[in-house]
C-alpha cells in the first residue's frame, strides 16, 4: 500500500487546522502509531481519538476505493479488510502491536493513555454500553442506510425503509440518553468518538435532527472541539477523487465474497 509522509499528510491540514501534533504527552509511545486511514466515519473515529489523547501518528493511507484493503500486508495487520487500524510500535512489553476493529482500538488507547475511558468499574460500562451500542446498531445500519439510500444502482424501496427507519430508532434511543446528559456515559468519552462521525452524516441516512433536539445539541458541541476538526479535517486527495459510480470502485467495494486461500 503507498506509504504517505506524516509531514506531508499534515502539512495539508495544517494550512486551515493549526499545528499537527508531533508530541508525545507521555513517555508513551516511543514512537507515532501507525494508523492505516481513509476519510470515513469509522477512520474518523481513530483520528479523532489520537488527536483528543495528544498521541503522535503516522497516517498510512488505505485506498479501499482501489483494493488497498486487500493487500496481504494490510490484511496480516487487519484480517477482514477494513480500516481503521493501527500498529502501536511501543506496545505492551515495549514490543510492536497490531489492532484492527475501531471499538478495540479506541478501548487500548483509552486504557494506555488513561483519558476519555474511565479506569473505574461502574464509568467504564457506561462507556463500553455505549461503544458496543455504536459497533453493533449506529456504525452498521448507517452503513446499510448509505449503501441503500446513496449507491445501490437500483433504488429498493423495503431495503431503504428498513434501514432509514432504524436509523431513525436509533437517533431516537440516543436522543432519550441525552435528554438529561451532556454525552453519551455522562463525561465525553471514546463512545462519543465513535458516534460522531456516522451521526455527523444524517442527511445521507434520511434523518431531521429537528427531531432529535439532545443529538442535534450533542453533535453541535462535539463538532466544534479543535481535536475533532482536525480529526476529520484530514486530507487524502485520492479520496476526493472516488467516483462510487466507477464500475471498478463498484466492482471491489460491493461484490465482495470469501477468498480462500
Ligand atoms: N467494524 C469495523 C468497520 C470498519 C469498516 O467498515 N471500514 C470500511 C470503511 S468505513 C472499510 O474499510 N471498507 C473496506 C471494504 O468494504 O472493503 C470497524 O469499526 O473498524
Amino acid at each position: 500500500m503507498a506509504g504517505r509522509s506524516p509531514a506531508k499528510a499534515k502539512s495539508k491540514k495544517s494550512k486551515t487546522l493549526g499545528k499537527p501534533n508531533l508530541k508525545p504527552a507521555t513517555a508513551w509511545p516511543r514512537k507515532p502509531i501507525d494508523l492505516y486511514f481513509w476519510p470515513t466515519p469509522n477512520g474518523w473515529k481513530i483520528s479523532i481519538a489520537l488527536e483528543e489523547m495528544g498521541l503522535p501518528y503516522n497516517i498510512i493511507p488505505v485506498n479501499i476505493a482501489r483494493g488497498d484493503q486487500f493487500k496481504p500486508d494490510f490484511l496480516k495487520i487487519s484480517p477482514n479488510n477494513r480500516m481503521p487500524a493501527i500498529v502501536d510500535h511501543d506496545g505492551p512489553g515495549g514490543r510492536p502491536i497490531s489492532i484492527f476493529e475501531s471499538g478495540a482500538i479506541l478501548q487500548y488507547l483509552g486504557r494506555r493513555t488513561g483519558k476519555f475511558y474511565p479506569a473505574d468499574e461502574r464509568g467504564r460500562i457506561e462507556v463500553d454500553q455505549w461503544l458496543f451500542w455504536q459497533m453493533a446498531n449506529l456504525g452498521p445500519k448507517a452503513g446499510e442506510a448509505h449503501h441503500f439510500r446513496n449507491y445501490a444502482l437500483e433504488k429498493q424501496p423495503y431495503a431503504i425503509e428498513r434501514f432509514t427507519n432504524e436509523m431513525n430508532r436509533l437517533y431516537g434511543v440516543m436522543n432519550t440518553r441525552l435528554k438529561d446528559r451532556e454525552f453519551l456515559a455522562g463525561r465525553y468519552s471514546i463512545a462519543d468518538m465513535a458516534c460522531i462521525g456516522w451521526a455527523s452524516r444524517y442527511e445521507r441516512q434520511g434523518q431531521d435532527m429537528n427531531e432529535f433536539p439532545h443529538v442535534r445539541r450533542w453533535m453541535n458541541t462535539i463538532l466544534a472541539r479543535p481535536a475533532v476538526k482536525r480529526g476529520m479535517g484530514i486530507r487524502i486527495e485520492e479520496a476526493g477523487k472516488v467516483d462510487m459510480k466507477d464500475p471498478n470502485v463498484r466492482a471491489v467495494l460491493f461484490n465482495q465474497r470469501a477468498r480462500t486461500i
